[in-house]
């Protein structure tokens, strides 16, 4: 659960900071507030200010404020931080208040924020309000408009809310490094009166994507990576560590997500369609929206997406790029479908007894292979269903729709209890001749310029051997 920690008297990596911050400075400071745990707190109801309904942060939670004369307060503090990334499976990232990503912050159109951000990384750092309307000296770009945040030092940034939508807030110092090594946080505006573009919803979610290059075995992201990562998260969680996505039948979902990695993520939703209510720029006018079942984030976007959770079950949700539904091995294995190597694999057991080739029948085995792995390292993909391995991980959730389920209950369900006869079987009965090739045949154009004879694929074949090619040389 969420704890507070005396800042002055606090940890070892404390000390750095409580040198080089006077005391009187640090009184006037709101006490930081930090998260131990990777779970999924529950709404954080708004107990000052003006009332709004709280959203859900994937593994993640929102950042209490304190009230000052108006203002509302908080308080950042970018740290070395342990993330859980997969049960039993821990990174060593830079965050916030004790996790990658930091907290969410929530705030209402027209709100006056102070943020005090101390850093107390072993380099410079700096927050940008990434979609923000502020004045620029508030930006947050070190350098351009502020000097950096040196290690141990406090700045405070101060704005108004203008405008309600969905952004997020990363550092814009060494970027490269603190984006890589897990710095990033959400910030939700909400409307503070009703709005004609933003309807009331039952619930609402946010999680931000990123990316890692954690080699097996490793505990540190390689920050020079550029594309090949090797791990595709939500919220610095891979599948089967993001939680499921809990709603009740026929309640109105909101789902918001950053992109901060370095390509696009088509995500998709199974059951339903959806409608794109908000990007960037704020929500979208009624008639610019169409259904869809997956929308693309490009880098650097957010995407806001509602529908009624109408269709009972457990729905995948997940990012289509396939790649980015799999957890660290690297990608350097070579495709092996259709090669027969058992007589090559025969010869390498008399050296290597253990030696067992990957993937001749594709991936699905790596799910359940208990091969033993690196310490510290996720499997490739896994994550237990009622009905067996679903061979994913990464970008991949479970949007849990259930009639029982009750307002403002975000537990986990369980599995879902499919009615008779509505699951997908065994046919074990007499199958027809397939009727269509009798049909098929025809082209819709003809083909011109096509070779007199029919060019034939060249498939090599093993000479000799028992393997019942014989005498087809
Ligand atoms: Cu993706």
């Amino acid at each position: 659960m969420t704890n507070r920690r005396n800042f002055l008297l606090g940890s070892a990596a404390g000390a750095v900071a409580a040198t080089s911050v006077s005391k009187v400075a640090m009184a006037a400071l709101p006490e930081p507030v930090v998260q131990t745990t990777p779970n999924t707190m529950p709404p954080l109801v708004p107990s000052t200010g003006r009332p709004y309904n709280p959203i859900v942060t994937l593994n993640g939670w929102t950042l209490p404020w304190r009230m000052n004369q108006g203002v509302k307060e908080f308080h950042l503090v970018a740290e070395p931080v342990v993330r859980e990334m997969a049960p039993g499976f821990k990174a060593h990232l830079w965050g916030y208040n004790g996790q990658s990503p930091g907290p969410t912050i929530e705030v209402v159109e027209g709100d006056r924020v102070r943020i005090f951000v101390t850093n107390k990384l072993p380099e410079r750092t700096s927050i940008h309000w990434h979609g923000q309307r502020l004045p620029n000296g508030m930006d947050g770009v070190s350098g351009l408009t502020q000097p950096a945040i040196e290690p141990g030092k406090t700045f405070v940034y101060e704005f108004i809310a203008r405008r309600p939508g969905t952004f997020m807030y990363h550092p814009h110092a060494d970027e490269m490094t603190q984006m890589a090594m897990g710095m990033m946080g959400f910030w939700v505006t909400h409307p503070k009166a009703k709005h004609p573009l933003i309807d009331e919803v039952d619930r609402d979610f946010v999680f931000l994507l990123n990316s890692y290059d954690i080699e097996p075995g490793a505990y540190t992201p390689k920050i020079m990576t550029m594309l090949d990562f090797n791990l595709w998260s939500w919220n610095s969680r891979v599948f089967p560590g993001i939680d499921s996505l809990n709603v009740r039948k026929g309640d109105k979902v909101r789902i918001r997500f950053g992109n901060l990695t370095m390509t696009n993520h088509p995500i998709h939703l199974h059951g339903h369609e959806f409608l794109v209510t908000g990007t960037d720029g704020g929500p979208t006018p009624k008639s610019t929206r169409w259904y869809e079942v997956t929308t693309d984030v490009a880098v650097g976007q957010m995407r806001q997406i509602e529908f009624i959770a109408d269709e009972e079950g457990d729905w995948a949700f997940h990012c289509h790029k396939s790649h980015h539904t799999m957890n660290a091995m690297g990608h350097d294995v070579p495709t092996m479908i259709g090669v027969d190597h058992r007589g090559v694999v025969k010869e390498i057991n008399k050296l290597i007894p253990d030696y067992m080739v990957m993937g001749e029948r594709g991936m699905g085995d790596m799910a359940e292979m208990e091969m033993p792995l690196p310490d510290n390292t996720a499997k490739m993909m896994g994550g237990e269903g009622p009905f067996g391995s679903v061979e994913m991980g990464g970008m991949f959730s479970v949007l849990k729709v259930r009639k029982e389920q009750k307002r403002g209950d975000y537990s986990d369900p369980g599995w879902f209890k499919h009615p008779s006869g509505t699951n997908a079987f065994e046919w074990t009965g007499s199958l027809p001749e397939p009727a269509r090739f009798a049909s098929e045949g025809g082209q819709s154009m003809p083909s011109r310029g096509k070779p007199k004879q029919d060019i034939e694929v060249q498939v090599r074949k093993p000479q000799g051997g028992s393997s019942g090619h014989s005498g087809h040389h």
